[in-house]
């Protein structure tokens, strides 16, 4: 009897036991769904917490995943926790020597590890989130050529380091025809012995990075395809916030932050949450401060993706079917460029939407100048890609492209039916909906009033730039009806601007300078009147007159006094 009621309370204790699991569970199911911050910050929750410091430890890294040779390595090499690298000065003379193989500080990244460890650069707000446990999963493609074998290696090292082993379907590389030798050679064999599938595919003929994207993609078995640059290191928690905006939303590409791996010592600087992609009237890509529309829109938390109306193009991830439906790339673009705005264009136009997710940080090694070669030139090859996105997505906002590039109208494009009938197909909006919905802060004006040379009446000369930057005076020589230089549009903000700069006094009197367009008026408020045609500034209620003093060629304002030098000729005025 002892035994039956022994027995009893045995059942009844795992029957409260049970019921107390089965009420836990409900209450934290919410949590493996898309749920994140504080309401799931329980800890016993089903949620993968990113990054879940994988490998961080020398030795964890040390077993999990490097291959023989790398074995000897001291704890704290070269450039450990994304620090300087400094390289010793009796190889000062080597360090320079070799910056010309890939434009970036070579000695230096051979010096370091190829596992170097790096901090969680995360915002505290990130570190808390809970993330989704089922994921898609997603094949990473890196494209390279000639690329420096420490820099490519410690790319894929730092994927695998970083991202959970069950969503890393595969790395694939695709070596765009180098001729280095170790690429060749070594790289299948190192790769063979990666804990993740990793392989690389050739071309024998030099593509460029759009088509050798497009080949890795081919081959790719993951959910999703995440595209990185060949010079790249993943931080902690990186992946698992792309692939869940992925989740959230199939039609959502997921850019993490680009933070900067320094040239010149390999030092890991953290870049802005607070920037996000444009372009200017050439359509080359530029980073620009997030308007307060945009902050206020994520309720003040930086934490939340930025909704950009471009991306930089190297680092994001997409929905591997999704890339399809939307037009994958445009296969007639050669080697370097463009790529990115032509995509952000489309996505934006048919449908999708494009996040940085500040909760994802890569670092990524930029420039100066570029080191590989660029068969045709470098000009042609940009013109050829840029003017292929102008005639397919830009409409009458073409005019900015062309006009402030009198040059590249005549150059060849090839052929853009294909594109053209795929926007057709997608039903995609115009791009002045873009402007007006996704990009109002543009420098391509939504509205304006005329768009070419700026005249003076008495002097018969023209506002030009003088090729000069912001913050330098503005200057004004004879009309040469070319566009480039002398290209202003009057907007309907009443601004006077040129490409992404504006005509700006911040004196009562005194010389016009060009300054980055803030889009706010202020110094850069213009009035046009048709009847007296004089310029008025509206700040200082000045007119702008044509250069007062002989030597000088710099416009400036003063009391508007109705004298002919005070009037102007706005080309094309509607
Ligand atoms: C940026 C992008 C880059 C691409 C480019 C515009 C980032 C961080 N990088 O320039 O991905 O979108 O803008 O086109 O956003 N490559 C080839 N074949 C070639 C030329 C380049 O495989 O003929 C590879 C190259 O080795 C590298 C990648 O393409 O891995 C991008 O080239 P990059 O690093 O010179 O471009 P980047 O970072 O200046
Ligand atoms: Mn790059």
């Amino acid at each position: 009897r002892l035994r039956l009621q022994y027995c009893k309370v045995i059942i009844a204790t795992s029957l409260v036991w049970f019921l107390l699991d089965v009420i836990l569970l409900m209450y934290y199911t919410d949590c493996t769904s898309l749920t994140s911050g504080s309401d799931c910050n329980n800890g016993r929750a089903e949620g993968r917490r990113a990054g879940g410091d994988i490998d961080l430890k020398p030795e964890g890294i040390l077993q999990k995943i490097i291959p023989k040779g790398l074995l000897n390595r001291i704890p704290e090499s070269p450039g450990d926790n994304g620090k300087a690298v400094v390289v010793p000065s009796a190889r000062h003379d080597e360090y320079k020597e070799k910056f010309k193989i890939n434009q970036f500080n070579l000695v230096a990244s051979d010096m370091m590890s190829l596992n170097r460890t790096l901090p969680d650069y995360r915002l505290e707000a990130c570190k808390n989130k809970m993330y989704p446990t089922e994921l898609p999963t997603t094949s990473v493609v890196i494209v390279f050529h000639n690329e420096a074998w420490s820099t490519l290696l410690r790319t894929v090292h730092s994927i695998i380091n970083r991202s959970p082993r069950e969503l890393l379907e595969e790395i694939i590389l695709v070596d765009d025809a180098s001729d280095r030798d170790e690429l060749k050679k070594k790289l299948d064999e190192y790769v063979a012995k990666l804990p993740v599938r990793t392989f690389a595919l050739r071309s024998e003929k030099r593509e460029g990075l759009i088509r050798a994207r497009l080949r890795g993609a081919e081959v790719a078995k993951g959910d999703v395809l995440t595209f990185l640059d060949a010079h790249c290191e993943c931080t902690i928690g990186w992946l698992e916030p792309l692939l869940t905006e992925v989740k959230k939303n199939r039609k959502t590409v997921a850019c993490p932050i680009i933070d900067v791996i320094s040239d010149e010592s390999f030092e890991y600087i953290t870049g802005s949450d607070m920037t996000w992609g444009g372009f200017n009237w050439k359509l080359n890509f530029r980073w620009y401060p997030v308007p307060q529309r945009e902050l206020t829109r994520r309720g003040g938390d930086r934490s939340q993706p930025t909704k950009t109306p471009t991306m930089a193009g190297g680092l994001f991830s997409i929905e591997k079917d999704y890339f399809y439906e939307i037009g994958s790339y445009d296969e007639g673009m050669d080697i370097w460029g463009a790529e990115n705005l032509e995509m952000s264009f489309r996505i934006w136009m048919c449908g999708g939407q494009i996040h940085i997710v500040t909760c994802s940080r890569v670092g990524h090694v930029f420039r100066k100048t570029s080191p590989y070669s660029w068969p045709g030139g470098v000009a042609r090859i940009i013109n050829h890609n840029t003017q292929r996105i102008v005639e397919v997505w830009l409409d009458e906002y073409k005019d900015f492209f062309y006009k402030i590039n009198p040059g590249v109208r005549s150059t060849e494009y090839g052929d853009v039916s294909e594109r053209a009938k795929l926007r057709k197909n997608l039903q995609c909006k115009s791009f002045r909906w873009y402007l007006e919905h996704i990009y109002p802060e543009s420098q391509l004006p939504l509205d304006y009033f005329s768009l070419g040379e700026v005249k003076n009446s008495d002097s018969g000369k023209c506002i030009d730039t003088m090729g000069r930057k912001s913050g330098e005076k503005i200057g004004m020589v004879h009309c040469h009806g070319l566009g480039g230089n002398q290209v202003f549009s009057y907007t309907k903000k009443q601004a006077l601007q040129t490409d992404d700069l504006c005509l700006d006094v911040s004196a009562i009197a005194g010389p016009a300078k060009l300054f980055q367009c803030h889009g706010l008026g202020g110094n850069q408020k213009w009035e046009y009147d048709k009847e007296t045609k004089e310029l008025k500034h509206i700040n200082s209620k000045q007119c702008l007159g044509k250069p007062s003093l002989e030597e000088s060629d710099t416009p400036s304002i003063g009391p508007c006094d109705g004298s002919t030098g005070q009037k102007w000729i706005l080309q094309d005025l509607k």
